[in-house]
């Protein structure tokens, strides 16, 4: 009953609590972690992990189903594509917890999708597409050297097209992948833990881990430079590197990224080069009711000194600017959002992914949105169960900022009944924040709301 009272509590808060407009966290709507983006084709893929509502409820600590999906072209407005891969995709694993930090890459038009599963080690799973579906191709562990050290799985291709898959905690583990990135060719080789490649642990002595080195490896190349990131001990983790002319080695130690900071006793990197700007993402405790089991994917700006070594960074309130201002008249889905507040992301077979607003004022802002020469109509997919007063405000540059107009949301049915409502609003132009506000007197699950678009 006590672990009762404080899922509630917890959720209360989540659904209750203003962090303020940060830009940080990226994922507002649900807890995510272990952040794995890739970029392909002028867009960034940000698969995640996903830590459910209710983890160490029952005093268990992670409890984490699966695999989750975000995208977005300007670095500050992003689309929740929903979960993308779970544990039941693999027929042979445990379907009870586990589906820890997993990492895509694409080779030849085929995206491919390595997923730990803590005490049941690592399998990989294949699509035509970045978005899934997701099938496992040879239906068995792609990885089983140690039951337990097997987690965190990170692919790299390297330019002579040789592809290496790197994982584990608390050794570092390597293989070669051959071309068909579902089979590898010799034996599972171990990066030497050694201070000289990753340096003194401080702190308790720990024969198992002599070293900072502690898990969540991530491998990125720059100027013929192989950079080494990984989650650093002791606990509270944080990120430290190393680099090497070889990607296997021998590595140098080259110091911290990330010190320890966001309330989380892990943080886990994730590096890439998106429109000439590099980017570095990590995980922590920042949303309401966060922990170290309820963890947010965070991102920040990464700047690298003329030697190559790369500028340590702190927790920030995120990323600021825009790539490129959103275009509001094309289909928008409501779950691309820069920041919100009160808001659950939802999906089904039916709709895909969509969006509740869970009490009156709950809000999402869509950031830097390009308005051009004027709007005059807005339409949106929305709907409620609810009868009468349920309202969604339009509103431009803040939560109480100058109104475009109102929709009022009709009572279409369920989440899987909607109604297109379309109407006029005040002429607007230029570049704003847009703020759709939901308003609404119901305890929970105010309205619905698919996507939207603005019309000249
Ligand atoms: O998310 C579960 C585990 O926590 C990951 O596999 C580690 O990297 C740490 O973030």
């Amino acid at each position: 009953m006590k672990h009762t009272y404080k899922f509630i509590a917890t959720l209360i808060a989540i659904i209750n609590c203003s962090i303020g407009e940060a830009q940080n966290p990226i994922v507002q709507t649900k807890y995510s972690a272990d952040p794995a983006p890739m970029v392909h084709n002028g867009t960034v893929y940000l698969y995640t992990s996903h830590d459910e509502d209710d983890a160490n409820a029952d005093g268990k600590g992670f409890k984490m189903l699966n695999w989750s999906l975000y995208t977005s072209t300007d670095m500050v407005n992003w689309t929740d594509h929903g979960i993308v891969a779970s544990l039941k995709d693999f027929s042979w694993a445990k379907q009870d917890n586990g589906a820890w930090a997993v990492q895509c890459i694409e080779r030849n038009g085929k995206f491919y999708l390595y997923c730990p599963m803590h005490g049941g080690n690592i399998g990989v799973l294949v699509s035509d597409s970045p978005y899934g579906p997701f099938k496992d191709p040879i239906g068995k562990k792609l990885i089983n050297h140690h039951i337990w050290n097997d987690i965190d799985p990170t692919p790299f291709i390297d330019e002579d097209g040789q592809a290496y898959l790197f994982w584990g905690n608390p050794g570092l583990y390597y293989v070669k992948l051959n071309k068909d990135m579902t089979s590898y060719s010799g034996e599972v080789k171990q990066i030497p833990n050694t201070i000289e490649s990753f340096g003194k642990r401080e702190g308790e002595k720990n024969d198992i881990r002599p070293t900072t080195y502690e898990e969540g490896p991530w491998l990125y190349k720059r100027n013929s430079l192989y950079y080494l990131l990984f989650a650093a001990g002791p606990i509270s983790e944080h990120i430290g590197y190393s680099t090497s002319k070889s990607i296997t080695g021998p590595w140098k130690y080259q110091g911290v990224v990330m010190p320890t900071q966001g309330n989380s006793f892990t943080n886990h990197p994730g590096v890439i080069d998106f429109k000439g700007k590099s980017y570095f993402f990590y995980h922590n405790a920042a949303l309401p009711g966060g922990g170290g089991f309820t963890r947010s994917v965070c991102v920040e700006e990464a700047r690298f000194n003329k030697d190559g070594s790369i500028v340590q960074m702190n927790m920030t309130e995120g990323i600021k600017q825009s790539l490129k201002p959103l275009n509001p008249y094309v289909r928008t889905e409501a779950e691309t959002i820069s920041w919100s507040e009160g808001v659950k992301s939802m999906e089904d077979n039916v709709t895909g992914n969509y969006i509740t607003a869970k009490y009156n004022d709950a809000f999402i802002k869509v950031k830097q949105v390009d308005f051009r020469k004027g709007a005059s109509k807005f339409t949106a997919r929305i709907g409620t169960t609810h009868n009468g007063n349920v309202s969604m405000e339009i509103r431009l540059d803040t939560k109480d900022g100058e109104l475009l107009g109102t929709v009022n949301v009709p009572m279409a049915g369920g989440n899987d009944k909607w109604a297109l409502q379309t109407i006029d609003v005040k002429k607007v132009s230029g570049i704003h924040d847009l703020y759709f506000v939901f308003k609404g007197e119901a305890k929970t699950d105010i309205l619905y709301f698919d996507y939207w678009k603005f019309l000249k």
